[in-house]
C-alpha cells in the first residue's frame, strides 16, 4: 500500500511489493540469490541480521509506453537500472524519488536495484549513529504509465481570508514527448470545480501553473477535527482531443466532457500555523504541544515498519494523551504521515541528519546530499495538514560561523519551497548557539537528572534565561527532547537506580511537571515513543546496543512511565 488513499483515477499505477531477487555481493552468500520481502530490510532476512554492505534487488513485470518508477525509499544508496540500462541514482534511506523511462517498448521488463547501507565517505547523512541505518528497498516500489503530458505535483496552500477559505495552487506538469503541446488543467474540491486557461508546453520542458481557487463551506482541520478533502487535479491537451486516458473526469460525474490524460489526486486539510509572539496559533488557536519522538524502527522489521505496526504506534501514542509526533531524525514513511493526517496527530517532521560536527559537515557531499533531502522531503510532504513545522539538522554543529551558515543556507532553502510552516531545529548547545535568530521556533534537547543532576525547574528556567539573550527572545520554545533511560523488566522498588523502569518514570514526571508548569514553553515532544537499535559503534554507551529511552520497548510493551505520562498529558489541556 503506498498510500491511505487513491492518488489516480486515470493514470495506470501498479505496486510492486511482493518477492524480489535478493543478492547480496558479500558475505559468506555473496552471490547467491534468495527471495527477499519489498518493502523490507534485509536485517530481518534470518543470516543477514548485520549485514553492512551492498546488494542487489531485482523484479520483473510486464507493460510499456512512457514508464515512471517511484520508489518510496531506499536505504540507503540506491543505483537503478532499467533493462539493464541504468536510470536513476539516489542517496538517503528516507525520501521517494522516480526514474522515467520513455517510449518502452510493450512486454516484460526488468528492474534492478543496486543498494548500499555502506557507511563511507560518500555518505554525510548516514553515518554511525543513535540510530540504525538498515538496508534494503525500505518502503514501497510502483510503477506508472504516463501519457506524453503528465503532472508532476500539485502544491496546495490553504488560506483564510475573512473567514472563507481558499487554496493557493501550484500545479507541475511536464511534457515528456517530443512535441509542443496545449495543456488545460482543472481542479474539483468538495463539488466546486476550476479550470484553468490553457498554456503551451514546450516538448521536454516542466511549467508550473499557479493560481488561487476558492472553496466555500469546507470545514476547517484540526487535531478534534482532521477533516480531509480531495483535491483532484486533471489535465487535458491539445483542446482535449489527443489523450489516451479516460473518457472524462471522475471528479466530474458522469457529464460527458473532455478527455483528461493524466490525473493527481492529494488529500489537503484546511488549517493555517503561525507563530504570533510566544504563541505557536494553529487556525488561529494557542496549542499546547504533548508529543512523541518517533524513530521508524523494529526488531521485527527494521525502518520498514508495516501499516499495521504504524497504525498501533499511533494509538499508543494517542491513547497517552499525545497530540504530536517528531519524526526524529528523516522524513518518515508517507503512509505514516497519511495516518497522522487521518488521526489528527501533528508533526514536526525534520531533515534527515543528527548530531553532526563540524568536520562532518564538511564532508564534500554534505551541502548537497541535504539540500537534496530538504527538497524532496518538503516537495512530497507539502500537502499534509498534519506537519506544521519542517526541522533541520538535529543537535549539529551550530555554534561555529561555519556551522550558522549550513543551517542560515538551509532555512533560506525550506522557506523558499514553503513559506507556510514555521521552521526550526532541535538545539542541544546552552551557552553556544549562535543559530537562536535563524529561526521561528526556538527548541531543545534537554536532559536534566539524567545526563547531569541539575534539578529540571532550575535547568529549564536558566536556559530559557540565557535563550532570550542570545537571539531567542519573545520567540515560542518548545522542548524538542527530555527523557530518561529505563530498561522494560528491569525494576528496583527502591527507585534510584538508574535503568530501573520506576527511576524511568520519576524521571520523566519530574521533567514533564517541571516543562508543563512553565507558562512559557509551548510544548514538549519526549524522548521517546520505543526503543530502538543503535549502530555498533554506540553499543558501549547503550546496553542491549538499543537508546532504552522508549516509554514502550521495542515490541510496544509498556514501562511503569507509560501511565505516568498518560496521567500528566490529562491533566495539562
Ligand atoms: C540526543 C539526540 C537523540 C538521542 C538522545 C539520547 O538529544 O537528539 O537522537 O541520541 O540525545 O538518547 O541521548
Amino acid at each position: 500500500m503506498l498510500r491511505l488513499f487513491k492518488t489516480h483515477d486515470i493514470r495506470k499505477q501498479i505496486e510492486l511489493t511482493g518477492l524480489w531477487d535478493f543478492t547480496p555481493s558479500s558475505g559468506e552468500n555473496a552471490g547467491h540469490t534468495i527471495s527477499a520481502a519489498v518493502p523490507g530490510c534485509w536485517e530481518c532476512i534470518p543470516g543477514f541480521e548485520n549485514y553492512r554492505g551492498m546488494a542487489e534487488y531485482s523484479k520483473s513485470f510486464t507493460g510499456g509506453g512512457n514508464i515512471r518508477i517511484v520508489f518510496k525509499g531506499v536505504s540507503h544508496t540506491a543505483e537503478i537500472f532499467f533493462d539493464e540500462k541504468r536510470v536513476a541514482g539516489h542517496y538517503n534511506a528516507y525520501t521517494p524519488f522516480d526514474a522515467i523511462v520513455t517510449s518502452v517498448p510493450d512486454g516484460e521488463h526488468t528492474i534492478r536495484v543496486k543498494v548500499s547501507n555502506e557507511h563511507n565517505e560518500a555518505s554525510s547523512l548516514h553515518v554511525s549513529n543513535d540510530y540504525y541505518t538498515y538496508g534494503g528497498i525500505n518502503r514501497p516500489v510502483a510503477v506508472e504509465f504516463l501519457q506524453d503530458v503528465y503532472i508532476t505535483h500539485v502544491h496546495a496552500t490553504p488560506l483564510c481570508i475573512n473567514n472563507e477559505w481558499s487554496l493557493q495552487l501550484a500545479i507541475g506538469i511536464r511534457n515528456i514527448g517530443k512535441n509542443n503541446k496545449t495543456v488545460t488543467a482543472a481542479v474539483s474540491l468538495n463539488n466546486t470545480r476550476h479550470t484553468f486557461e490553457p498554456e503551451t508546453i514546450n516538448a521536454g520542458e516542466e511549467m508550473i501553473i499557479t493560481g488561487e481557487v476558492r472553496c466555500p463551506g469546507v470545514e476547517s482541520y484540526d487535531s478534534y477535527n482532521p477533516v480531509l478533502y480531495n483535491l483532484h487535479t486533471c489535465i487535458s491537451i491539445d483542446k482535449n482531443n489527443t489523450g489516451d486516458g479516460s473518457l472524462c473526469c471522475p471528479t466530474q460525474g458522469t457529464v460527458p466532457c473532455v478527455v483528461f490524460c493524466d490525473d493527481l489526486i492529494e488529500r489537503i486539510g484546511f488549517r493555517v500555523v503561525e507563530v504570533s509572539g510566544r504563541e505557536v496559533l494553529w487556525n488561529g488557536k494557542p496549542i499546547l504541544i504533548k508529543g512523541f519522538n518517533r524513530h521508524e524502527d523494529h526488531p521485527d522489521y527494521g525502518n520498514a515498519l508495516p501499516f499495521q505496526a504504524m497504525v498501533n504506534d499511533i494509538k499508543l501514542m494517542k491513547d497517552m494523551g499525545a497530540n504530536a509526533v517528531r519524526t526524529s531524525h528523516y522524513p518518515n514513511d508517507e503512509l505514516f504521515l497519511d495516518l497522522c493526517d487521518e488521526f489528527g496527530l501533528m508533526v514536526w517532521e525534520e531533515n534527515h541528519s543528527r548530531g553532526l560536527s563540524e568536520e562532518q559537515m564538511r564532508n564534500p557531499n554534505f551541502r548537497s546530499q541535504i539540500a537534496e533531502c530538504n527538497r524532496e522531503m518538503v516537495y512530497n510532504h507539502f500537502n499534509h495538514p498534519s506537519i506544521f513545522i519542517w526541522g533541520i539538522m538535529n543537535e549539529c554543529e551550530n555554534s561555529t560561523e561555519y556551522g550558522r551558515e549550513c543551517y542560515a543556507e538551509q532555512f533560506k532553502q525550506i522557506r523558499s519551497l514553503d513559506s507556510s510552516r514555521p521552521v526550526s531545529f532541535a538545539s542541544f548547545k546552552f551557552l553556544s548557539d549562535i543559530c537562536l535568530d535563524l529561526v521561528d521556533i526556538v527548541s531543545y534537547n534537554i536532559y536534566p537528572r539524567w545526563y547531569n543532576e541539575t534539578p529540571v525547574a532550575e535547568y529549564l528556567q536558566e536556559l530559557m534565561d540565557w535563550v532570550e539573550k542570545a537571539g531567542g527572545r519573545g520567540k515560542p520554545f518548545l522542548i524538542t527532547e527530555i527523557g530518561a533511560g529505563g530498561i522494560y523488566g528491569y525494576r528496583n522498588p527502591g527507585r534510584r537506580a538508574k535503568w530501573t523502569e520506576e527511576r524511568h518514570a520519576d524521571i520523566l514526571e519530574e521533567q514533564l511537571n517541571a516543562i508543563f508548569n512553565n507558562t512559557n514553553v509551548s510544548g514538549v515532544f519526549i524522548w521517546q515513543y520505543c526503543d530502538i537499535r543503535v549502530d555498533e559503534d554506540w553499543a558501549m554507551r547503550r546496553p542491549r546496543s538499543m537508546n532504552n529511552k522508549g516509554i514502550v520497548d521495542e515490541y510496544r510493551r509498556k514501562k511503569l512511565a507509560y501511565e505516568t505520562v498518560k496521567e500528566i498529558f490529562a491533566k495539562n489541556k
